[in-house]
């Protein structure tokens, strides 16, 4: 982690429409009501450069857009992100809410996209330095489930009208990750009501503050 890091910066993680956004909303609330500083904050985007290049990842086109191109993108506005937000907010001790991080690269470009993960291991690397999630809320549901959700606004955007198969995939690099990096991964079953899954958050972030020897929430 970078030296000067005093906050914890929290990731959620999942595919389309399983309640990322939601679930950062609620941990927000959970935030504020126990007076911790904060900042939210979403990727891709989270600052006027990287907005941009989110617009550019997600709107529909007819010229193909190569696997290669779109990680660049990511991790264009992944810099942008970092250096303006993220790293600024933690030194000040905010916690970082932050809907996707770089787990999202290696399950969409490595599991959905079957991208090399030697290629973003190593954009991680020269972007990133030290800084990883300290949590990670994996928001795991089949892909009917948060398709379901989804379906009710109509428009889809250049990734969501990917087909079922790419979104296994992507589901399965986020299990795996999962297990391989279970010391920062917690998985939260997603096909739930409400209330059930902002309680299995709770109970995560909890137990995350015990191990750091810090009050409940
Ligand atoms: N991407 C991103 C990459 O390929 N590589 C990368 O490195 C990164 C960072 C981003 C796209 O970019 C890709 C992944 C994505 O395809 P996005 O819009 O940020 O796109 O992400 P989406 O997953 O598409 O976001 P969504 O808003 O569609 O989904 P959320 O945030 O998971 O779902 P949310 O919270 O908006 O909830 C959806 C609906 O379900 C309801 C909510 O009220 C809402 O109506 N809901 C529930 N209903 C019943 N029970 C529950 N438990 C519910 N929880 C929420």
């Amino acid at each position: 982690m970078p030296t000067d890091k005093k906050g914890f910066f929290i990731t959620i993680e999942g595919i389309e429409g399983v309640g990322k956004s939601t679930a950062a909303n609620y941990i927000q609330s959970l935030l504020a009501e126990h007076s911790r500083p904060y900042v939210t904050t979403r990727e891709p985007g989270g600052t006027e450069v990287a907005e941009a290049i989110r617009k550019i990842l997600l709107v529909k086109r007819q010229e193909p857009v190569y696997p290669e191109t779109e990680l660049l993108l990511f991790f264009a506005g992944r810099m942008q992100h970092i250096q303006q937000v993220i790293l600024p907010a933690l030194a000040k001790g905010a916690w970082v809410i932050c809907d996707r991080f770089t787990d999202a690269s290696y399950a969409y470009q490595c599991g959905g996209r079957q991208m090399d993960e030697s290629f973003v291991r190593s954009l991680e690397q020269n972007i990133q330095k030290e800084l990883q999630p300290d949590l990670t809320l994996l928001l795991d549901a089949p892909h009917a489930v948060g398709h379901s959700r989804i379906e009710k606004r109509g428009e889809t955007d250049r990734i969501e009208q990917e087909r079922e198969a790419f979104f296994r995939r992507v589901r399965e690099k986020y299990l795996q990750r999962a297990t391989l990096y279970a010391h920062r991964y917690r998985v939260i079953d997603a096909d739930k009501t409400l209330e059930e899954v902002q309680q299995q958050i709770k109970t995560a972030l909890n137990e995350f503050l015990q191990s750091h020897d810090m009050k409940s929430l």
